[in-house]
C-alpha cells in the first residue's frame, strides 16, 4: 500500500497553494450549516448515546431509555450542540440487529430528548428507522453507509428535506476492515464520496442539506486515518476545486488512537484513555475548518473547539504577524 504524498490545506482557503509549515490560512473557514441545525461560527460538537450493549467505546453504558435520556441531556448540558442517537453498533465485526430492533432502542431517546428541545440526529443506515426518528422529533440523520446499506435511504431523506451525514463507507462491519486497501486514500475516498454525493441527489436530497464524513475507522488503517484528518480541505470539496460542504469527523475514541498511544509492549491504549487525545484531534479538526466533531465526552471538546475559534479568529485578524512570527514566509 502507498500513500501518496499530498499538500497540506485547509478548508475554504487557497485549497491547494498553500505551501506546508505556513501557519493558519486567514481564509479557513469551516462551511455554515445547512438549515435546520444549531449554526454556530465555531465548529459543532456532536455527543454520541449509543444505545447499544455492544458498541465500540461506551457499548451497555447508556443501553436503555431511562439512561440514554439522561446521558443525552446531560451531553447536552455539558455543551453538546446536537446528540447523535444510535441504536445499533458498527465497531469493526459487529453483526446486524433487526430494524425492529433499532427502532425499539432508539425511538423513544429520540422523542424524550427532542422534547427537552435538544437538537437530535439519529445514527441509522435504515430509511425505516430515519423515518421513525424524524417523526420523533431527529433533525438530522447520519448515515454511516452514505445511502448505500439502504437504497431507500437517499429518497426519504430527499422527501423530508433534512441534513443528511454522507460518510465514506466500503461495507458492513464484518467486512469493512478487508476492504482497507487503498494506493492513494485521500483521493480514494473523495472519488467514492463523490459519487455517494452524485448518486444521492439524483435521489432528491438537496446539495445544501449535505454534510460529508471521511469515516475514519472504517475500512481504514490508521495511517489512513492520518491522512484524512490532515486532507480535510480536499474531502471538503470532494478532491476538487468545486463548492465545499461541511465536514464531520469521528475520531472520538477510536483505535487508531489507542495504537497511537500503545504502552511500550504494544498494547494499545483502551478506549476510555483515549479522550484526551481525541479533544486533540478536535482542535486542530476545528482549526483546519471542520464543521463538527462527533465524540464520546463533550466537556473538553466543547472547549477546544471554542480554542480553535479564536485561534482562527486571531490569525484572521493579524495575518502578516501570525505568519511572521510563526514560521511564515521570511521577512
Ligand atoms: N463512527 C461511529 C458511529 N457513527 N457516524 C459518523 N458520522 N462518523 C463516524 O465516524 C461514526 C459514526 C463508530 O463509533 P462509536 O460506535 O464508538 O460511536
Amino acid at each position: 500500500m502507498a500513500l501518496l504524498p499530498h499538500r497540506v490545506t485547509l478548508m475554504g482557503s487557497d485549497a491547494g497553494t498553500r505551501p506546508p509549515g505556513a501557519g493558519p490560512a486567514p481564509g479557513a473557514r469551516r462551511r455554515p450549516s445547512p438549515p435546520g441545525l444549531p449554526s454556530e461560527a465555531r465548529c459543532l460538537v456532536m455527543g454520541v448515546v449509543n444505545v447499544t450493549p455492544d458498541s465500540f467505546s461506551d457499548g451497555g453504558a447508556w443501553f436503555g431509555a431511562d439512561a440514554a435520556i439522561a446521558r443525552g441531556l446531560e451531553l447536552a448540558a455539558q455543551g453538546a450542540d446536537i446528540v447523535d442517537v444510535g441504536g445499533e453498533s458498527t465497531r469493526p465485526g459487529a453483526q446486524r440487529i433487526p430494524a425492529d430492533e433499532e427502532l425499539r432502542r432508539v425511538g423513544p431517546v429520540i422523542s424524550g430528548l427532542a422534547r427537552a428541545g435538544v437538537p437530535v440526529s439519529v445514527d441509522t443506515m435504515r430509511a425505516e428507522v430515519a423515518q421513525a426518528a424524524l417523526e420523533a422529533g431527529a433533525r438530522l440523520v447520519n448515515d454511516v453507509s452514505g445511502g448505500l446499506a439502504d437504497p431507500e435511504m437517499p429518497r426519504l431523506v430527499g422527501q423530508a428535506g433534512v441534513p443528511y451525514v454522507v460518510m465514506h463507507w466500503r461495507g458492513h462491519s464484518h467486512q469493512m476492515q478487508d476492504r482497507a486497501v487503498y494506493d492513494d486514500v485521500v483521493a480514494e475516498v473523495c472519488e467514492e464520496l463523490r459519487r455517494r454525493v452524485d448518486a444521492v441527489v439524483t435521489a432528491g436530497v438537496d446539495p445544501a442539506v449535505i454534510i460529508l464524513d471521511p469515516g475514519l475507522g472504517f475500512a481504514k488503517l490508521p495511517e489512513h486515518n492520518w491522512a484524512l484528518l490532515t486532507h480535510l480541505a480536499e474531502v471538503s470539496r470532494l478532491g476538487g476545486r468545486g463548492p465545499a460542504f461541511p465536514v464531520l469527523i469521528g475520531a472520538s475514541r477510536k483505535r487508531f488512537l489507542g495504537r497511537l498511544l500503545a504502552a511500550p509492549d504494544g498494547t494499545p491504549r483502551p478506549f476510555a484513555g483515549c479522550d484526551d487525545a481525541t479533544v486533540s484531534v478536535t482542535a486542530l479538526a476545528a482549526a483546519a475548518g471542520a464543521w463538527c466533531a462527533r465524540v464520546h465526552e463533550v466537556p473538553a471538546n466543547a472547549d477546544a473547539v471554542r480554542v480553535a475559534q479564536a485561534w482562527l479568529e486571531a490569525a484572521r485578524q493579524q495575518e502578516p504577524a501570525v505568519r511572521a512570527g510563526l514560521g511564515g514566509e521570511a521577512r
